[in-house]
């Protein structure tokens, strides 16, 4: 065993018990492990090849991933999955991910301390939903915070719901319904200086988006995408949201994702074409709506001029991580902008995440500086 293997292990111990992960399930190779010495546990992490992490997990005791930040009264307030190991084997309809409650993270400043705030909501306390509470959202209107969540219904269809609460941390309380004509994951919720705010919401595989291809749900649709490799790929939605911020103020429509000339991404172009994971922000007066490639595992932004789009596809802005999925958010603080995302760093299991930040950073021109999630 390599002196940093140990000192992964010590690391993730504390998210390993508070994910319910037991001495026996912990692999055998670190059965023996004895306490790091002082030099060991300064060791600086490395993956299993090897590489060092651009960044360090923002909390260790408990698995954090799809991290939506918002700055709330001039703190940073992170809105993330909690993620949970219920046994469930890895499988293209993301069954492993079994979360059911959310927590909050906060800090004053970017790399200052973070609190981990109690449940926010526990998917008991949502009367519509059964299971899989995914990547949430947050927004503030009124004095009023909003907890935007995704959950499977009780037939199994995934509904994007909103709870609220008089503070960013929650509790929050849930509408007993989920938003009218929502459908599929991964909402998130952007607000114009117009004052109008709309939620940006899909995701194909196991966030169901392929099944509403016709405008109706299919039970018997496929498990990944519609397999129509050279027709235009399958569109995240937008759709205003009403005054009172819980429902769609109008029908949702396609974000249309083109190339430079003009034409619609393909879906079999799986390095470019919109997979999951939605965010959106504004910066010099352009919209940029970014977003994960799933299979390909590259977060990729494309720019547009309103809110609906179209968005021209820009390039890449983080690099695959350890793990299968990717996802993230953009803020703006005090004038530098961060960039929000997860990894598999403390557990090597794709459904055991953590949340991570680093600053983000532009050309002249608006185009963003990709990023390597890996320093070497
Ligand atoms: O956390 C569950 C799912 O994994 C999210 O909804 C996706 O974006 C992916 O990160």
């Amino acid at each position: 065993m390599r002196l940093h293997q140990k000192t992964a292990l010590f690391a993730v111990l504390p998210a390993m018990f508070a994910a319910g992960v037991t001495i026996a399930q912990i692999p055998a190779r670190h059965a023996g492990a004895i306490p790091p010495s002082t030099s060991v546990a300064k060791a600086e992490p490395r993956s299993p090849e090897g590489k060092r992490y651009l960044a360090q997990p923002l909390v260790t005791t408990i698995f954090a991933a799809d991290p939506s930040a918002h700055v709330f009264n001039g703190k940073i307030y992170v809105y993330p999955s909690h993620d949970v190991d219920a046994g469930i084997p890895d499988d293209d309809l993301g069954n492993q991910y079994a979360m059911h409650d959310y927590r909050v993270l906060s800090m004053d400043r970017p790399g200052g301390p973070v609190t981990i705030h109690p449940v926010a909501i526990d998917v008991a306390q949502i009367p519509w939903a059964s299971k899989q509470t995914w990547a949430p959202d947050a927004a503030y209107k009124n004095g009023i915070y909003y907890l935007y969540m995704p959950a499977r219904d009780k037939q199994g269809v995934f509904r994007i719901g909103v709870a609220t609460s008089k503070s960013p941390t929650g509790p929050f309380k849930a509408e007993p319904q989920p938003i009218r004509g929502s459908f599929s994951i991964d909402p998130a919720v952007f607000s114009d200086t117009t004052g109008e705010s709309y939620m940006y919401f899909g995701g194909i595989w196991g966030g169901q988006l392929q099944r509403w291809a016709t405008g109706k749900f299919d039970p018997a649709g496929s498990d990944t995408d519609l397999k129509q490799d050279d027709k235009p790929a399958l569109a995240p939605k937008v759709a205003r949201l009403s005054a009172d911020m819980k429902q769609f103020a109008e029908t949702p429509r396609d974000v249309q994702i083109v190339d430079k000339a003009g034409k619609p991404i393909l879906a079999g172009d799986h390095d470019r074409r919109f997979f999951e994971a939605s965010w959106m922000f504004k910066r010099g007066g352009k919209y940029y709506f970014t977003y994960s490639t799933g299979d390909t595992h590259f977060i990729a932004y494309a720019v547009g001029d309103t809110p609906y789009g179209p968005f021209r596809y820009t390039g890449r802005i983080l690099s695959p991580v350890q793990g299968w999925t990717t996802h993230h958010s953009i803020i703006e603080f005090k004038n530098r902008w961060w960039l929000f995302y997860h990894d598999t760093q403390l557990s090597n299991r794709n459904h055991l995440r953590s949340a991570k930040m680093t600053e983000l950073t532009f050309n002249a021109d608006g185009t963003i500086k990709p990023l390597d999630p890996f320093k070497d």
